[in-house]
């Protein structure tokens, strides 16, 4: 039995992987931040099953990292723990830098250290956020890098630590250039999850307004549980080498908007431009979504668009598995289906949402 670690198991992708490689029958752990709030809804239903295993650790904290690598052992490690949110990263650039840059660095010598870098694999999560201001469309794995935001420049050097240490040291590390993925465990505060949760509470009489930032900008928009099976076939692949993984198909924030209104039972129309545009109701003519300034960055990546040949030929990986059309109908039906029995916490979610109308979640 293989023995496998995941950093940042509560996220959407680590959760979708843990359940990936039970279902493989490899042995899980993943590590857990401490929080005041023990409730980790994304991996609850996993939470006492054999071969599933949790520790606490951190990525700012090498002792902590050195601890439970040299406990577990791990023939993989899955780095998927970052502050992954772009905007966010404008706000806290530190800590942005010190987890997602630093905290790579740290997982690679406690490898060494615990002496397992000749028989531990390792994956990095890497991101399609290092093409940034692109330099050519769609993007490939030759493609130059321009990282454009805190979070993006923190992942580069990720990147680079993680060709460096497989380069010095011959170790087996890689890493995925993951391109947008999405999905019903989306974190809520991504475009996406925000317009299908809002979509779902406007189209159930929960919620009035969507406010939304660059309705413009383009994103190659994949699904999650798709892009988990190629972290494996990454590290599965004979010899370590970077992968581009995206579906090769682009849209804009204001069509995926438009499909998933249309899937909670809405028409919406886009008129106006820049500040001025608003998504207006085609049965009623009620404005149902407008641009807030506060949503935009103050750079903007928006013109991302991936080219998956390398993990289509290499890695038998198919980019298509899933559509976008039905991407966003997952996300519409398991939204529409949560908000519908919003009750006892219902107070809390409306906050939430008057927060996201006022601007003050991002
Ligand atoms: P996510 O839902 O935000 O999950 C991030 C995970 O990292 C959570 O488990 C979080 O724990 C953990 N974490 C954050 N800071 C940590 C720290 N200092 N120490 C330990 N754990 C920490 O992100 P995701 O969408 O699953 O993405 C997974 C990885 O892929 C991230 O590295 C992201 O940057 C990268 N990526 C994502 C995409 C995408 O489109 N989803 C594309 C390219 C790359 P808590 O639950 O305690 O917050
Ligand atoms: O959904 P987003 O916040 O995702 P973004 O910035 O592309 O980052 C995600 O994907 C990356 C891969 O490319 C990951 F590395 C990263 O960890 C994360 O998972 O924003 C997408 C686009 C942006 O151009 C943003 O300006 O949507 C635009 N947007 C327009 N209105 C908005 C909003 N983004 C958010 N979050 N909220 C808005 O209201």
């Amino acid at each position: 039995m293989k023995t496998a670690l995941i950093t940042g198991v509560t996220g959407q992708d680590g959760s979708f992987l843990a359940e990936f490689l039970l279902e493989k029958g490899y042995d899980v752990h993943g590590t857990i931040r401490r929080s005041s709030v023990d409730y980790r809804e994304r991996i609850a239903h996993l939470e006492g099953r054999p071969h599933f295993h949790l520790h606490y650790a951190h990525l700012g904290d090498s002792m902590s990292l050195i601890q439970v690598i040299g406990r577990v052992r791990p023939d993989e490690i899955y780095n998927l723990a970052a502050q992954s949110h772009v905007q966010v990263s404008f706000d806290s650039p530190e800590f942005t830098a010190d987890v997602d840059a630093t905290g790579v660095l740290r997982i690679l010598e406690a490898v060494r250290q615990c002496g397992l870098a000749s028989t531990c694999k390792i994956y990095q999560a890497s991101t399609s956020e290092l093409y940034g201001k692109v330099e050519e469309v769609p993007q490939n794995e030759n493609t130059p890098f321009h990282p454009y935001s805190p979070y993006a420049i923190a992942k580069q050097y990720g990147h680079w630590i993680v060709k460096e240490y497989r380069e010095a040291y011959n170790m087996f590390c890689c890493s995925g250039i993951l391109f947008n993925h999405e999905s019903e465990r989306r974190g809520e505060t991504f475009v996406t999850r925000k317009i299908t949760l809002a979509a779902a509470r406007i189209a159930q009489g929960k919620q009035e307004k969507l406010y939304l930032g660059n309705l413009s900008s383009l994103r190659d928009w994949g699904y999650a549980k798709d892009y988990v099976e190629c972290m494996w076939l990454i590290l599965q692949n004979k010899t370590p080498e970077d992968f581009v993984i995206a579906t090769g198909e682009q849209h804009s924030v204001r069509e995926f908007c438009q499909l998933a209104f249309h899937y909670a039972g809405i028409e919406l129309e886009f008129v106006g431009e820049g500040e001025n545009e608003k998504g207006i109701d085609k049965a009623t003519g009620k404005v149902l979504v407008e641009v807030s300034p506060d949503f935009y960055r103050p750079t903007d990546v928006v013109n991302l668009w991936g080219d998956p040949s390398k993990a289509k030929a290499e890695l038998g990986w198919n980019p298509t598995k899933t559509s976008f059309e039905e991407l966003v109908r997952i996300m519409v039906d398991s939204d529409m289906a949560k908000v519908a029995v919003e009750k006892a916490g219902e107070h809390i979610r409306m906050n939430l949402a008057e927060y996201l109308e006022k601007g003050i979640v991002k």
